[in-house]
């Protein structure tokens, strides 16, 4: 018999994300038949940024998100550098990256230990843990007892990735120092020392404890290495200059399609828009973001509308953004797609942007110059494409009279978790999703691994729950 099932609001994300499913028998299996994923909440921040001021950018784009507030200003500085030829020094593109790669630190340690880890143990029998699902527990106690040091341990880790990361970028989250044609900081020595010292530590625990643990996790669930891989087209837009020019990046741009072995250029001219499944008018459908608009529609208002996200397609595919797709693209892991994949690559990620910000801190001048005033041109169009922890960051800027004429966002979780677009093609959560097997659909966890391995974020606004009749309340902890 077909079961329904609504997730929602999803927990352990950032954001409000509402996942709908359908169970049912096949084949002897009870697995998922039907997924829609619904972003629940409507932002608009492109529609506040018009008719600002264009320097006003960083500072309010970085408040789409506090998890990743870092990619968004770096992604508005890199669109207002391209828009005005700013020189940036040396020393500007350097911190820029450590203040990034502090945020990407903290966010993988706080997705792996916090976000994902209940998925597959039980807390301590105190508060603030709940009585959660009981399925399908395969960790011995000393197991469980190990990993939950480390959980302890990972919040006071993110806690001085930020505190490493505020040293330059003056805080965190949503660090001020990201402007045009430079940063606000100075690397005055003591600063660069204090920052190697909390890099320092933070490396240990990444080598000593994230990249073990997640060996870990994975050598009592290696079914999951074969699970939720979706349709397996990964893509990059590359983060982490290594010149002024960005031609070298740490971590390289270019896509990955299903059926390739080695990464493509990427041509971002392919990246379009979809809003067929969207609370946004059709006649926006399609569009490059360069051209792209967001014009909200009444929820109810349109037939066969799920969510809040749109669609982006790339050479009209649906796209995984994210560490898996980075590190494939880079060539630094290529062992497979999957739930268990995406947790391995993030924290190789993790290790690998942290012995490069190791380089990173020698290279710097102290109190060499930081920023060069940049004339920002009353017209103009242009780009900032980073990354951001959870993949690929598009910014698309037009200046007209000097104000923000258009603005447009692409972040990482409209990539992951877009509705259908055009052609009716899932997105790639919802297409990851299909086919999962359930133990017990009155505690589907095995959905809430897939969800978690993309680690979405919906961002935080308003939030909407429309219980559908006839739908299952699945609760967890009693609650
Ligand atoms: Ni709100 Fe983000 C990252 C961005 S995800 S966390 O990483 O942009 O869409």
């Amino acid at each position: 018999m077909k079961v329904t099932a609504s997730f929602d609001p999803v927990s352990r994300i950032e954001g409000h994300l509402s996942i709908d499913v359908a169970f049912d028998t096949i084949n002897g299996m009870q697995q998922v038949v039907e997924v829609h994923a619904s972003g629940m909440l409507f932002r608009g921040f492109e529609n506040l940024l018009i008719g600002r001021d264009p320097r006003d950018a960083q500072h309010i784009t970085q408040r789409i998100c506090g998890i990743c507030p870092v990619a968004h200003g770096m992604a508005a500085v890199k669109a207002l550098d391209a828009a005005s030829d700013a020189a940036v020094p040396n020393n500007a593109r350097i911190l820029r990256n450590l203040v990034h790669a502090a945020n990407f630190i903290e966010s993988h340690i706080l997705h792996f230990y916090l976000l994902t880890l209940p998925d597959f143990m039980a807390g301590p029998a105190m508060p603030p843990w709940q009585v959660d699902w009981s399925v399908d527990r395969r960790l011995d106690q000393a197991t469980t007892d190990a990993l939950m040091a480390n959980y302890l341990k990972a919040i006071e880790m993110r806690r001085k990735a930020h505190e490493m990361g505020a040293l330059f970028g003056g805080r965190l989250p949503h660090p001020p120092a990201y402007i045009p044609g430079g940063f606000t900081a100075n690397p005055r020595p003591e600063r660069v020392d204090s920052f190697g010292a909390y890099l320092d530590e933070l490396l240990d625990f990444i080598q000593a404890h994230y990249l073990p643990d997640v060996d870990l996790l994975a050598s009592f669930y290696e079914d999951y290495f074969a699970l939720g891989r979706g349709y397996g087209n990964l893509l990059s837009f590359g983060v982490f200059d290594l010149d002024a020019a960005g031609d070298h990046k740490l971590l390289a741009g270019g896509h990955v399609p299903a059926d390739a072995t080695t990464a493509l250029p990427l041509d971002t001219g392919a990246v379009t828009e979809h809003v067929t499944h969207s609370w946004f008018q059709n006649k926006t459908d399609g569009l490059h973001p360069a051209k792209g608009q967001t014009q909200p529609l009444d929820p109810g208002s349109k037939d066969y509308a799920y969510s809040w996200l749109k669609a982006p397609r790339y050479t009209e595919a649906p796209y995984e953004a994210g560490p898996l797709a980075r590190m494939w693209v880079n060539g630094d892991y290529t062992q497979g797609v999957s739930v268990m994949d995406r947790h391995l690559s993030r924290a190789r990620e993790a290790h690998k942007i942290a012995l490069a910000a190791v380089d990173w801190l020698g290279e710097l001048i102290p109190d060499g110059p930081v920023y060069e005033a940049p004339t920002i041109p009353t017209e103009a169009s242009s780009q900032g494409l980073t990354e951001a922890p959870r993949g690929a960051l598009g910014h698309w800027l037009d200046i007209v009279d000097g104000k923000i004429a258009h603005y447009q966002v692409i972040t990482p979780t409209t990539w992951n978790v877009s509705p259908r677009d055009h052609k009716g093609l899932l997105g790639p959560l919802e297409e990851a999703l299909l086919g999962i097997p359930v133990m017990d659909v009155d505690q589907p966890v095995e959905v809430m691994r897939v969800i978690h391995s993309f680690d979405p974020c919906l961002d935080c606004a308003a939030h909407v729950i429309n219980p559908k009749e006839g739908g299952r309340i699945l609760r967890v902890g009693g609650r």
